[in-house]
């Protein structure tokens, strides 16, 4: 499958790794927004946040958990920090393997930018 998420998954493509297990991996933005941004994403391909099935709710569970957990390590669970998932094009999604970013380290404005 010609997905740079996937390939990342396999090891294929290099990345910054911060988290990982069975079910999730997260890695370094090559192109970051913000002083921290991270990438948190299933293993499993899921194009996008409408491909999320039911069956899948036990995984969004953990991708937030893995999120918090991301956030303390980064030192920016209390000063702040935004999640952000882009659905379709004019939600801003460029990578079709769903992704959640986790963005901090400075004072975020600009939601709908
Ligand atoms: O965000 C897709 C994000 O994926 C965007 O911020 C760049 C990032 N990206 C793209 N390729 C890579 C690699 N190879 N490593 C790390 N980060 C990457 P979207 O929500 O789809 O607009």
């Amino acid at each position: 499958m010609d997905c740079i998420f996937c390939k990342i998954v396999e090891g294929s493509i290099p990345s910054k790794k911060v988290f990982e297990n069975e079910r999730i991996i997260a890695f370094h933005d090559i192109q970051p927004a913000a002083p921290i941004h991270i990438l948190i994403i299933p293993k499993k391909h899921i194009p996008t946040m409408n491909d999320v099935a039911a069956e899948d709710d036990a995984l969004i569970a953990e991708i937030f958990s893995v999120a918090r957990q991301i956030a303390k390590e980064q030192g920016v669970d209390e000063s702040g920090y935004r999640l952000v998932n882009n659905c379709n094009a004019e939600g801003g999604q460029v990578v079709y393997h769903l992704h959640v970013h986790l963005l901090g380290g400075k004072k975020l404005s600009g939601l709908a930018g």
